[in-house]
């Protein structure tokens, strides 16, 4: 071997290993998957995260919108098994993994109230320190969970009691709290995946479906529909998480990272929120003016009110002691943000 050879295999080679070393610690790239587009809720908390994560490190972050990965139940596999290193998936879905996370789906215990959402989930006790190690036990370390607006039920007829309610087949997504709460309030429900929705609606397989205004828009839900109901029941909740695996192995220094960047996408979006219904509503108006918009006065709701004591209690039966405290201190979050 020739001095030159020598002197490159014994100085070169160990600092080429170094530096693949060094590369893969320093510039990994993260998978994130989420329920929804880009523009979307979700997209613009995803968005914000991923500029964030890649303006302070050599970290790149994938963005997989809906549709890219399969379902939000096949996504969550995915991120359970470490293929995937953070996924957003709400608790419409996630309910049927963790019991607790129903407690965002409990009828007429969300804030709808813009104002009053915003300081739920930004100071709210059991939004930001009772689910960390519920989720924990699931393989997830919790990041971030906001709303995504009031919930909205787009129905084919008008309905104002439980009685018109009967017969209708409304659409609900998998957890199983939201088929008991559509049960107790008189319809017939079905849960489907997302990607069923639509056809489900077109076939006919389905009357109706549930979701916040700005989704209704964006995804022609109200062209599929001929009324729009607001009965106050609820706020569409979503959560982001990280496979807990990975995010133990991080370095102290990509904990903080991935901390800050959930922070910083966290209170981006709950600005944003705030507005969401309206913008939602205002678009709906303006391209879709004969459609049939009713608000279910405070007379109207008492009834659907007094129905969602049973599905307080059901899953009550099923979170356990756990989830009972998760409710009792969403109610007095709910106090505080309101005063
Ligand atoms: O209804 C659904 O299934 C969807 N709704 C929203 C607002 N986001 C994603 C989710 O899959």
């Amino acid at each position: 071997m020739t001095k030159t050879a020598r002197f490159t295999l014994r100085v070169c080679a160990p600092l080429a290993a170094a530096l693949l070393t060094s590369t893969a610690a320093y510039a990994d790239n993260w998978r994130y998957a989420m329920e929804e587009g880009l523009t979307d809720p979700q997209g613009l908390y995803a968005t914000k995260f991923k500029e964030e994560i890649e303006a302070n490190s050599d970290h790149t972050v994938q963005i997989y919108p809906v549709g890219t990965l399969g379902e939000s139940a096949d996504a969550m596999e995915q991120a359970q098994a470490g293929l995937l290193q953070f996924i957003d998936q709400s608790p419409g879905f996630t309910g049927a993994l963790i019991p607790e996370a129903e407690a965002f789906l409990v009828p007429y215990i969300q804030p709808t109230d813009p104002q009053v959402v915003r300081k739920f989930f930004k100071e709210g006790v059991a939004v930001n320190e009772m689910f960390h190690d519920i989720y924990r036990e699931q393989g997830l370390e919790l990041l971030s969970v906001f709303p995504e607006g009031e919930m909205v039920v787009t129905t084919m007829e008008e309905f104002r009691t439980p009685a018109d309610l009967e017969g209708m087949k409304i659409r609900t997504m998998t957890s199983p709290l939201l088929l008991e709460t559509y049960t107790a309030f008189g319809a017939s429900p079905i849960a489907m995946p997302w990607g069923e929705l639509i056809g489900g609606l077109k076939t006919k397989m389905v009357d109706g479906q549930e979701n916040p205004a700005i989704w209704i828009e964006a995804y022609d839900l109200d062209n599929l529909t001929n009324v729009m109901t607001y009965t106050g029941h609820g706020q569409y909740t979503t959560a982001v998480m990280a496979n807990a695996e990975f995010y133990d192995a991080l370095s102290d220094a990509d904990k903080e990272l991935v901390q800050n960047a959930s922070q910083v996408a966290l209170d981006y979006i709950l600005d944003v929120a705030v507005e969401l219904d309206a913008t939602g509503l205002a678009k709906i108006q303006e391209s879709n003016p004969g459609y049939t918009i009713n608000r279910l006065t405070e007379e109207e709701r008492a009834p659907f009110k007094e129905r969602a004591k049973a599905v307080e209690a059901a899953f009550v039966e099923r979170a356990g002691e756990r989830g009972a405290a998760i409710l009792e201190q969403m109610k007095k979050d709910l106090a505080a943000a309101q005063q």
